[in-house]
């Protein structure tokens, strides 16, 4: 059984995001993002933190791509900073030839070094002068053109290297963390007693569905337009946990099942079935937008595969007040007051392998398109704390590691999920959003002094892991 490989042409390597390696923010004719203004913004981050800098990733890229190498990655997610590309991010705004040029550059190099790019379109960060401009992802009528502009400015620049496409990460925390609860940009918020911009209740539904359908027309031009050429693939990455119910009881039974139709179905639904799941409906009624006929046969059946962000599995009980994740309450705390698994830097992260396994399962069956796991990490509890010496001999990723990839080779001989493809969360230690350089995801530790990489036990772990079960 351990000699179990993973399917023929399967693939693996390591994810990142623009805001949070390349730093060089104001250089090379980039302009703000919204995380820029966000991170700018006295207490919206963790000690003020920002992506000015990151691991300079702009400037060391030949370093990240050497490491890539030495690691014997057969494939690299980044993802594109619009504001790079077409600084004030609208469809007659002028295109910044050095910004393409960068990540024509970028996607070449790894190519020459045998590596595949996987591009993400859209990794958070909106050009802050659209959110001036007519509120970005609330104006659909505006949004959505100028995002299927840059995705053309995007297949027109790279598509003849570029094979891999995925329009968002996680449309779950734009609409819920950035529109609904304020924590991530643009930092909306109704009901909190910081200052009360926005409207809650309705804001990350309406975000949710211009993100959608922005989605779905860029799909669909790549489809029409681009794909019957350059011949490569085009979908989206949505995060999940595993959900299951903390008791046996039939309330905390169907509240499970609701995490599972509103916290992934608000997106999955549509894009995969073609209809908002009747959970959301039911608890939104009338907030819930409607799509036109022309919209949903635009957004049903756009994502070539399911692009899977997973890092962690959650007990449910019925009874919360939360209408992002379905109005349950989520623990990683069981009955007997035992844990579900060693614990991250970040409260929503424990370790629970044989929830990944049940996931992968349950998404191929539900969903039926072939997985590709976009992100899978972890980060240490305390990691910031160590000397480096300290941080490289991390064995808590490394099991988490070990553990979740054998439980996806269960789910693929087991199962039988269909999964594709696997990339670890992260290549390098990076700016984490809100919690700043705290919580540490790199398998490669990143000395924010020198800049320079080292790669941890987990970044060998995970290589010669991939090395002896791919074919
Ligand atoms: C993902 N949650 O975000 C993002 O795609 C990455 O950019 C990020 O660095 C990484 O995971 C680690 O956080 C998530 O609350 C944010 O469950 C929040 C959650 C999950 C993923």
């Amino acid at each position: 059984m351990s000699a179990q490989k993973l399917p023929k042409g399967f693939t693996w390597g390591f994810a990142t995001a623009s805001y949070q390696i390349e730093g060089a923010h104001n250089e090379g004719g980039r302009l703000p993002s919204i995380w820029d203004t966000f991170s700018h913004t006295p207490g919206k981050t963790e000690g003020g933190a920002s992506g000015d800098v990151a691991t300079n990733s702009y400037h060391l890229w030949r370093e990240d791509i050497a490491l890539l190498k030495s690691l014997g990655a057969q494939a690299y997610r980044f993802s594109i900073s619009w504001s790079r590309v077409i600084p004030l991010g609208g469809r007659d705004d002028p295109v910044n030839q050095e910004g393409i040029q960068w990540y024509r550059t970028f996607a070449q190099e790894l190519l020459n070094n045998g590596i595949t790019p996987w591009v993400t379109l859209y990794h958070w960060d909106l050009p802050q002068n659209l959110h001036d401009r007519y509120g970005g992802w609330l104006n659909k009528d505006e949004i959505v053109p100028d995002f299927v502009n840059y995705a053309k400015v995007c297949y027109d620049a790279l598509g003849d290297i570029v094979k891999h496409w995925i329009t968002f990460n996680e449309p779950w925390c734009i609409a819920a963390l950035g529109y609904g609860v304020g924590y991530f940009a643009p930092g909306r918020c109704s009901d909190r007693n910081k200052s009360a911009v926005g409207d809650s209740s309705t804001e990350p539904f309406i975000v949710t569905h211009s993100v959608l359908i922005a989605h779905g027309y860029a799909v669909k031009l790549y489809r029409d337009q681009f794909q019957p050429t350059q011949k490569g693939t085009i979908g989206i990455t949505l995060d999940a946990s595993w959900w299951e119910p903390y008791s046996d009881s039939p309330e905390d039974i169907a509240a499970t099942q609701r995490a599972f139709d509103v916290r992934l179905g608000w997106f999955a639904h549509p894009i995969y079935l073609g209809y908002y799941p009747d959970a959301l409906k039911k608890m939104i009624g009338s907030r819930c937008p409607e799509f036109t006929a022309e919209e949903i046969a635009v957004v049903k059946d756009s994502s070539d595969f399911f692009g899977l962000n997973h890092y962690t599995s959650h007990l449910v009980q019925e009874g919360g007040a939360d209408e992002f994740n379905g109005k349950i309450k989520q623990t990683h705390t069981r009955p007997d007051g035992t844990q579900l698994g060693p614990v991250g830097d970040l409260d929503w992260l424990q370790t629970y392998a044989p929830g990944f396994r049940k996931l992968l399962g349950f998404v191929h069956k539900r969903y039926g398109k072939p997985v590709v796991i976009t992100e899978n990490g972890f980060c240490v509890k305390g990691e910031s704390g160590l000397t480096r010496e300290q941080a490289l001999r991390d064995t808590e990723r490394v099991s988490y590691h070990r553990e979740y990839q054998e439980a996806m080779l269960k789910a693929i001989h087991e199962d039988g999920a269909d999964v594709r493809g696997y990339f670890g969360w992260s290549l390098l230690d990076n700016f984490e959003w809100a919690a700043g350089y705290g919580p540490r995801f790199g398998v490669t530790y990143v000395d924010y002094e020198t800049m320079k990489r080292y790669p941890k036990d987990s970044a060998k772990f995970v290589s010669e892991w991939f090395k002896t079960h791919v074919q």
